[in-house]
């Protein structure tokens, strides 16, 4: 599985506090850490200032390339600040995200077609997400039209089915499932990612619930997840599924992780 490390986020209380102090020090260290626990990418969220957005995503991509080799994956929603930041960026960036919303398609999806970049694909339009797995997979059907007249490629496209939160649906996780099965036959070329904040809010032992979704959605076909790098127990589950999924040749990565210590208790 490919991780995009999710701490670098401008909606976090102290990532938004280091970035009005420009406290680099602060980012640079969740730079280093998220790639030292394995992140392949790591995603880049300014926050919510519109006006902004754009100098503090400069800011925030010049800050964590001197210090990592990973790309990036820029998160933001405004094409303006995608645009100034993308002509910073050292390797080609993924764009996270693009959706069946028409601005977003208008806006953002040039931008990924422009550069060549891989993209996240929300799976909802301007009617919100959609309640069923039929609805969310006309919505995904959609999207592919599009991309694929821009011209790019399937394999650039990273489904985000997006999860809802159990506790007012407990069908939430079965439909993430499911579409997720369903977006591996129809689009084979397809990547399929995740993030795992929204399943279990408002339960308690919320990272019991998050790993455990982890490894349903890679039975599922999820290959990417947008998660803490550094969070031991979720690597560990996510090494133990790859395994016992047959992606993990010679069992190389399961026993690389048990020697370097992360797969059992401190
Ligand atoms: N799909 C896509 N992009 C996404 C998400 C997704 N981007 C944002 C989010 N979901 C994933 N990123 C984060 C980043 C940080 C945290 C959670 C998700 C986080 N949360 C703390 C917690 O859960 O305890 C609380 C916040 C804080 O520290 O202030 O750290 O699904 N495409």
């Amino acid at each position: 599985m490919e991780i995009i490390g999710e701490k670098i986020n401008g909606t976090r209380t102290q990532v938004k506090q280091a970035i009005a102090e420009r406290n680099a020090e602060f980012i640079q260290n969740l730079a280093r850490k998220q790639v030292e626990g394995g992140a392949h990418w790591l995603d880049i969220n300014a926050g919510t200032v519109p006006e902004r957005e754009p100098d503090d995503l400069v800011w925030l991509v010049n800050l964590v390339q001197d210090v990592v080799e990973v790309p990036l994956c820029l998160d933001s929603a405004n094409p303006n600040a995608l645009r100034v930041a993308i002509k910073h960026v050292r390797k080609t960036p993924m764009i996270n995200s693009i959706s069946g919303e028409t601005n977003r398609l208008n806006g953002i999806l040039p931008i990924v077609a422009e550069f060549g970049c891989e993209v996240i694909v929300l799976c909802m339009d301007d009617k919100g997400v959609p309640a069923s797995v039929d609805a969310r997979l006309d919505v995904i059907h959609q999207v592919f039209m599009e991309t694929r007249r821009a011209g790019v490629p399937d394999e650039r496209i990273y489904v985000d089915p997006l999860v809802l939160t159990i506790a007012t649906n407990t069908e939430a996780g079965r439909i993430t499932f499911d579409t997720m099965r369903a977006i591996r036959t129809q689009f084979p070329q397809a990547h399929i990612s995740c993030g795992l904040s929204n399943v279990s809010f408002g339960l308690p032992v919320r990272a019991l619930i998050n790993r455990t979704f982890l490894v349903l959605a890679l039975n599922a076909g999820m290959d990417t997840a947008i998660i803490d790098p550094n969070d031991r127990e979720l690597q560990a589950a996510m090494r133990a599924a790859d395994l016992l999924l047959g992606r993990d040749k010679h069992c190389l990565n399961y026993t690389r992780a048990y020697r370097a210590g992360l797969l059992e208790k401190k």
